[in-house]
């Protein structure tokens, strides 16, 4: 890398981790240097269940160097939960920080598992790569994926640092899940598939069918029963609701697979991928008070907010939930996990849109890598 070249880079990623509190809006542009995977549906953005594996498994069989596969769960109709490592010795217990993303926890919110595919691709395709000129300009690296337009010469990120993602993926742990809930994705649904017997799941007859994953984790899970009136909403007993919790914590085969998952780790921060609203959102969703470690979460929300230009807060602030992932996160682990809710819709069908959205949040997941590194450093 030229040494002006290593400069901007390197004065990138400091104000990335060290930027005050300011939180920019800012819109997103399309990038042309990166080549998108082929989506499998005539016309949609988004790959099937069935193009996702073959593309993971591809992906995992030409970069078996750095790329494992593996199975954390099946789902109640027999679907593979995935789960993907990055890393430099990818097949021994290595001790660096380790970060988790998963994607679509709700089946009908399709980005979040685009969001993850892309990611995934691109580190794996990169990190061979030595640096390139990506946009033929004559300079190497001079703009990096940080959602500024650092050389000026109208567009966002066209030029990223490949020795940079090198570096990143030597210095810690990547673990992917890009699809948490490929029944309900399958289906385009919300919750699971899992056929439900009554709020309690008692009934002999079937009621309804599938529990809200993302209030299925154990963390506060009963405080329903004591705080109904305060908690009105942030969680459903009525198994019919699109935000049921289920008959009892981790009853569903998908939040079972993420706990014994995270359990088998040691995760210093995770993403968790939602639409829509253009949120980063932080614990609690259960409580208004601060958590032990909020001036980290807001400085490492801040920088995040640089790259995507999405709006920070506490998780309650947009509305309360009893039984998320990030609250059971950092609630039982101390996981630094925030929720991101992409984009303005569910699941919109401009390929462009997605892009963009996919293309950003590499920059995002990128940063956070970093900060996993800087935090044990
Ligand atoms: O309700 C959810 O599970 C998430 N939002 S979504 O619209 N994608 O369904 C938000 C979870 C974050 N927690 C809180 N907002 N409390
Ligand atoms: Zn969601």
């Amino acid at each position: 890398m030229k040494p002006l070249s290593r400069f901007i880079a390197c004065l990138s990623l400091c104000i990335l981790l060290v930027s005050p509190c300011a939180v920019a809006l800012r819109s997103a542009s399309p990038v042309d240097s990166f080549t998108p995977p082929v989506s499998s549906g005539a016309g949609s953005p988004y790959h099937t269940y069935e193009a996702m594996t073959s593309l993971l498994q591809n992906l995992s069989s030409n970069h078996s160097d750095i790329m494992q596969l593996f199975s954390i769960g099946t789902t109640y109709e027999g679907r593979t939960i995935w789960a993907v490592k990055i890393s430099s010795n990818v097949t021994s217990e290595e001790g660096k920080p380790q970060v988790l993303f998963m994607g679509a926890h709700h089946g009908n919110e399709k980005p979040g598992m685009e969001a993850c595919l892309r990611f995934i691709q691109y580190v794996a395709e990169t990190y061979h790569m030595p640096d390139t000129d990506n946009d033929h300009d004559g300079l190497l690296n001079e703009d990096p994926i940080d959602g500024v337009d650092n050389d000026h010469d109208g567009r966002i990120d066209e030029d990223p640092s490949e020795s940079y993602l090198h570096s990143l993926v030597n210095a810690t742990e990547i673990y992917v899940i890009p699809l948490v809930n490929p029944d309900g994705y399958a289906a385009d649904q919300r919750k699971n598939m899992e056929p439900n017997h009554g709020p309690f799941g008692h009934q002999a007859t079937v009621t309804s069918i599938g529990v809200d994953i993302n209030r299925n984790y154990g963390y506060k899970w009963y405080r329903y029963f004591f705080f109904l009136r305060l908690y009105h909403g942030a969680t459903k007993l009525e198994d019919s609701s699109e935000a049921y919790r289920g008959p009892a914590p981790f009853s569903t085969a998908e939040a079972q697979a993420v706990r014994s998952f995270v359990d088998s780790h040691d995760i210093s921060i995770a993403i968790t991928y939602h639409t829509s609203g253009q949120d980063i959102l932080y614990p609690w969703g259960y409580s208004r008070l601060p958590p032990r470690n909020v001036l980290t979460f807001l400085s490492i929300g801040e920088n995040i907010s640089l790259i995507d230009g999405y709006y920070l807060e506490q998780s309650i602030q947009l509305y309360p939930t009893l039984g998320d992932v990030c609250d059971w996160m950092y609630g039982t682990y101390g996981t630094l996990a925030f929720t991101i809710e992409l984009g303005t819709s569910y699941a919109p069908d401009n390929p462009t849109v997605v892009d963009t959205m996919c293309w950003r949040h590499v920059g995002v997941n990128l940063y956070v890598c970093a900060a996993a590194q800087a935090m044990t450093q």
